[in-house]
This record gives structure tokens, C-alpha cells and sequence, in this order.
């Protein structure tokens, strides 16, 4: 079917070049992506979870889930690698731009935003003939020619950085900026509707730019980048109590019917056990009432949220049927990391006394109980409800451990065989969506830019495997990938190793642990380190980890992640604007204490520099 579509591409250029035929219809299919933020692998109803998501579990009736997809554990870095089907290290992302460690910084790979060594799925989908559009979240560069419009895509509805207040733009997720800024058509905006709300205003946008671009007859390429469910868990008011007390029971129970549900439908094999439950959260039993109903209102909103999203993307589908295009669009559905364990305030705001945590408490002090989940509030599900999400594995996002890196990923559209089917078989890998997406147009990977050599694409083309030619694209020997702020992890086959500081995590450069070897077939919770029955399999991926350092410019800092936080909590020249920075007079103060502390932790860095490599 999509090999059949390619020829008649052609054979419509030939047309075109020989008659001029400029109103010929090009009938090569839409290709939608769209991206949930921070969702847990087990949420939807498709996936085992208990939440209602009729249209994206429609969607899975219809096409086909995987269970082996890949994608890195956050943000920025993933987006990298779906839009250029490079590594991150490769694309700019090596690490975030507030967090690039001293020794990394200025080395390619490593500008913190999308670099322009890159070709982006996006650019070459235009310049192949179709129309681009990008509604939702960017994270991948603020400067004009960072922004989507540069970087491909012909209309854009854009959040610039990873996280905003989801009703206005009163605040971001970077400290150092007054107010999240936003891009429309490729121009900076001052002011957002009053109705916004991200989740509905992003579908609209969406349906706006697919409407206007009918009349051009061109197939379109849509990215709809939501920010849901990714914290300050917000939703609109008559949402905003539907699970109220769903939740009062807490996680144990919810974990645990989600994790025979996995088995019935299938998306987890019957003989695997799941996590242990990470040795710091409290069982359910022991913690009183009020305990509980406080954390399982936040899932609550959390899964509001989803739900919300769920009837967009339902809506969206809605109009595509009616427009008579539903059925020649490829929809890619996919989480961009596992859920969020962390407290993203305490993360970037620093401690008490910081710039970034003034701002925090100013902007978000409203987190009364009854005001959690509207405008102005900041609340996060904690590390107990996201790994609820992540069922069965372990840990969740910002980890290399399978609950950072797996996510739900469905498909469905022309050319796709095997409806309804869950493939457990494929192992797939986020890099892979732009060599499927430039097959299915027919469209070439550029290999120069300006006169410089374009990074190869390192993912995988699917559409052998959509059209049900073979079973994935990945053989036994192929194997994965991952950095992350110093924790590192190779897959191939049945087979993973990490390397992963204790508790979890690079916390400390001292308590960096040796590689672990897991059997993910078998142990997909990663439960059982298998190093000493097989050294030589655990070798093998470790050759094969130092060909991904090599392949991917991957760089191995010296400061582990707490050092480069600490200089990033140091005062940062800012801008002057209205209500920003909320320090009352307190700056010097503030700026003294925090020089005295910025020192200390310099000078224990420095200390520290023979540690590990
Ligand atoms: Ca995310």
C-alpha cells in the first residue's frame, strides 16, 4: 500500500515536471504525530490503566500498540531525536541549556538547544511537498532561529519552554524568564486569549491550520505536542472534582490491578513480576486518611488531565472523519518520557533563599488543598503515584531505568496491517519516527546543509514492519543507547545493562555503581541483576556502550548532576520586568548568601574532580 503510494508519487512529479499540471492531486498520506507529556506507560485504558481514554483506545482497537517503544527520559531530549532521528547528543541535547556541565560546555552536541547541524523531519517533509504544522510544546530553542518556524514547520501555535501555568502565560518553568513566551506563525506573541487552556487551544490550533490548508491540496505533516499531563496539574474548573475521592485508597491497590489488567490484555507477559514498590515510599496502610485523599487528589487531577486530552484528540479525530481525511492520515500517538516522580519546584527553584524559589513562591504559593489543580496552583503526583503510572516497572522519568524510557506508543492509518494487534515483539526507538515518516513521503534525508555534511539518521524506518513484511526493524544484534545526566544504559535483544548512582540516580560521583545486567524478556521490572551469570553478555553491552559514546559524541562530565545544579542556582543576570524578581528589596542579601554558598559548593566540586569517569 505505502510502497504503491510512493510510485504513484513519483509518477505524479514525472507528470508534473512533463505537463505542469498544478492542480494535480497528491495523494500521499497526512502523517499526524501526536505527543502526550510526562504520561505514564500504564495510563490509558489500552495500556491497563483505569483511566477513561475512549479515543485513543479506539485508536489502539484500530491499529497497533507496542510494548517495546523507546524514547529518552525527558523532554528536550526526546523531541531532538523524533524530530531529526538522531541521537541527542547529536541534535544539541546533550544536556538541557541550564544544565550543560563545565567540560561540556561549547562541544558540539552539546548546545542545549536544537543545533543546526540537524535537518528536521519538518524541513525536509516541506520541502518534499507537504504542508507543516506544530501546535504545542517546542522546548528545543527560544532564539528566532530556534523557534518551529525555522526549523520547518510553515504554521506554529508554540510553547517555548518545557512547562508553563496550563491557563496563562503568567509563568515558566525557566526562573530567569518573566513569562512563558509563545510563538504564532513564527512570531513571538504577547498575550494569550483569556479562555486559554493549553490542552483545548492547542487542538484548535491544530484543526485551524489543517482547515486553512485544504484548499492547497497538499498532504499535511501535523505535530501536536500537548503539555498534558506534565505538572502544575491544572484542568478546567468542571473537570476539576470528577475523581475527587477515587483515590482515597492509595497506590498499592491501583498498582496492582493495573498490573493484572497489563496480563489480561496482554501487554505485559503472564510469568513477569512487577517492581517492588522503591524502598522510600510508605505503604498505603500505614499513612492516615487525610494522607491519602491529599496525594490521591492530585492523581485525580492527573488523570482529569488525560481524560481532557483523550476528548481532544477525539475531537480532532472527529473532524478529520468529517473532512473525509481520517482514513489517509498516519496517527502516531506517543508519550515523550515516563511519568513524573520528581518535584519540578524543588528541582529548578532551588532552596529557600534563591532566586528561582521566590519566584516559585510568590507565583504558586496558592497550594491549599482545595485550590490544588486551577490557575496559579502547583502541584505534581510525587514519586508513588508516578510509579503507579510506570506499571510494572521501576522508577519513572529523568531515570534510564525502563520507567524513564518506555512509553505507550499506537499506530494506526494507510498501510497499517494487523489491526488491534499488541506487538511485543518490535523493539522501537523514538529516533525511528523520522526515517518512517520520510519513507512514507517518499521524501529523501538531505546530506548537506549549507555546504556541511548532515548527521546520518541513526533511527529506523517501520514501514516494512507497518505493512507487515517483518516483524520489527531492529535484528539481535542492534542494539539502544542512553545518557542522561550521567546515568547510562545500552538494550539489545532480551538484554539491558545501566549504570545508575545509588539510590537512584547520579547523586553522588563516590556512589556511581558498576553496570547492572537485566533480562528484560524475562525481568522487564529490572529486579535482578544478572552480572555474575553472565559476564560475557554484560561485556558485550559494555563494548557496546562505548560504541555509543564514540557514535554519538556522547560526553562523560566530571561534575555530577548536584554540582551543575548548584552553579545554576547561582544568580543569573536578569532582565527587569514587572513582578519579576519578587525579592521585595532583598536582593543583595539574597545575592551575598548565595555567592557563599555557590562557593562552597565549588570548592567541594573542585574536591571532588578525581572521582569517577
Ligand atoms: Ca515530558
Amino acid at each position: 500500500m505505502v510502497k504503491s503510494i510512493i510510485r504513484w508519487y513519483v509518477a505524479f512529479c514525472l507528470l508534473f515536471i512533463m505537463f505542469g499540471f498544478a492542480h494535480a492531486r497528491d495523494n500521499r498520506p497526512n502523517i499526524l504525530l501526536i505527543v502526550a507529556d510526562d504520561l505514564g506507560y500504564s495510563d490509558l485504558g489500552s495500556y491497563g490503566g483505569e483511566f477513561n481514554t475512549p479515543s485513543l483506545d479506539k485508536l489502539a482497537d484500530e491499529g497497533i500498540r507496542y510494548t517495546n517503544f523507546y524514547v529518552s527520559p525527558a523532554c528536550a531530549t526526546t523531541r531532538s531525536m523524533l524530530l531529526t532521528g538522531t541521537d541527542n547528543h547529536v541534535a544539541g541535547l546533550g544536556s538541557f541549556e541550564n544544565f550543560i556541565p563545565p567540560d561540556a560546555q561549547g562541544k558540539p552536541g552539546y548546545e542545549g538547544w536544537m543545533n543546526h547541524r540537524v535537518v528536521t523531519v519538518a524541513s525536509s517533509l516541506r520541502d518534499g511537498g507537504y504542508s507543516t504544522y506544530m501546535s504545542g510544546k517546542w522546548h528545543l530553542g527560544y532564539e528566532p532561529d530556534q523557534i518551529p518556524r525555522a526549523r520547518g514547520f510553515e504554521r506554529d501555535f508554540t510553547l517555548l519552554p518545557g512547562a508553563a501555568d496550563h491557563f496563562s502565560d503568567g509563568w515558566s518553568n525557566e526562573w530567569h524568564r518573566a513569562k512563558a513566551p509563545y510563538t504564532e506563525d513564527g512570531k513571538f506573541i504577547d498575550k494569550l486569549p483569556e479562555d486559554f487552556y493549553s490542552t483545548k487551544n492547542y487542538t484548535d490550533k491544530m484543526i485551524k491550520f489543517i482547515e486553512e490548508g485544504r484548499k492547497e491540496d497538499k498532504p499535511f505533516f501535523g505535530f501536536l505536542s500537548y503539555t498534558a499531563p506534565h505538572g502544575p496539574l491544572q484542568v478546567p474548573k468542571d473537570w476539576l472534582r470528577r475523581y475527587k475521592n477515587t483515590y482515597d485508597m492509595g497506590w498499592d491497590a491501583v498498582r496492582h490491578a493495573r498490573f493484572k489488567r497489563m496480563k489480561e490484555l496482554g501487554i505485559v507477559a503472564e510469568d513477569v513480576e512487577q517492581a517492588q514498590q522503591l524502598f522510600f515510599l510508605p505503604r498505603t496502610t500505614g499513612l492516615i486518611p487525610a494522607v491519602l485523599t491529599l496525594s490521591g487528589r492530585k492523581f485525580g487531577i492527573y488523570r482529569s488531565m488525560t481524560e481532557y486530552m483523550d476528548m481532544e484528540i477525539g475531537r480532532l479525530f472527529d473532524y478529520l472523519k468529517e473532512i473525509g481525511q481520517y482514513d489517509n492520515t498516519l496517527i502516531v500517538f506517543i508519550s515523550d518520557n515516563g511519568a513524573e516522580g520528581n518535584d519540578e519546584v524543588q528541582i529548578l527553584a532551588g532552596r529557600p533563599g534563591t532566586q528561582g524559589y521566590l519566584h516559585a513562591a510568590r507565583n504558586f504559593a496558592e497550594s491549599h488543598f482545595n485550590r490544588i489543580g486551577m490557575r496559579g496552583t502547583f502541584a505534581e503526583v510525587g514519586p508513588a503515584w508516578a510509579q503507579t503510572s510506570s506499571t510494572p516497572f521501576r522508577l519513572f522519568k529523568a531515570h534510564v531505568a525502563e520507567g524513564g524510557i518506555r512509553a505507550p506508543l499506537i499506530v494506526n492509518g494507510p498501510g497499517v496491517t494487523g489491526k488491534g494487534e499488541i506487538n511485543n515483539k518490535a523493539i522501537l526507538h523514538v529516533m525511528d519516527l523520522a526515517p518512517t515518516f520520510l519513507e512514507l513521503a517518499g521524501v529523501r534525508h538531505p546530506d548537506k546543509k549549507n555546504g556541511q555534511e548532515v548527521p546520518p539518521i541513526q533511527g529506523k524506518s517501520w514501514v516494512s514492519m507497518l505493512e507487515g513484511e517483518e516483524k520489527s526493524p531492529r535484528g539481535p544484534d542492534d542494539w539502544l543507547g542512553w545518557e542522561f545526566f550521567g546515568e547510562r544504559a545500552i538494550r539489545k535483544g532480551d538484554w539491558k545493562i545501566t549504570r545508575m548512582g545509588q539510590p537512584f540516580g547520579v547523586q553522588n560521583r563516590q556512589e556511581v555503581a558498576d553496570w547492572k545486567l537485566y533480562n528484560l524478556t524475562k525481568d522487564p521490572a529490572e529486579q535482578l541483576d544478572l552480572s555474575d551469570q553472565y559476564p560475557k553478555k554484560r561485556q558485550e553491552l559494555i563494548v557496546n556502550w562505548e560504541e555509543y559514546v564514540k557514535q554519538s559524541n556522547v560526553i562523560i562530565s566530571k561534575w555530577n548532576t548536584m554540582e551543575i545544579m548548584s552553579r545554576k542556582a547561582l544568580p543569573d543576570p536578569y532582565p527587569e520586568h514587572d513582578n519579576f524578581p519578587p525579592t521585595y528589596g532583598a536582593e543583595e542579601m539574597i545575592r551575598k548568601a548565595m555567592e557563599k554558598r555557590g562557593e562552597e559548593m565549588m570548592r567541594r566540586a573542585i574536591e571532588n574532580q578525581g572521582g569517577d569517569k
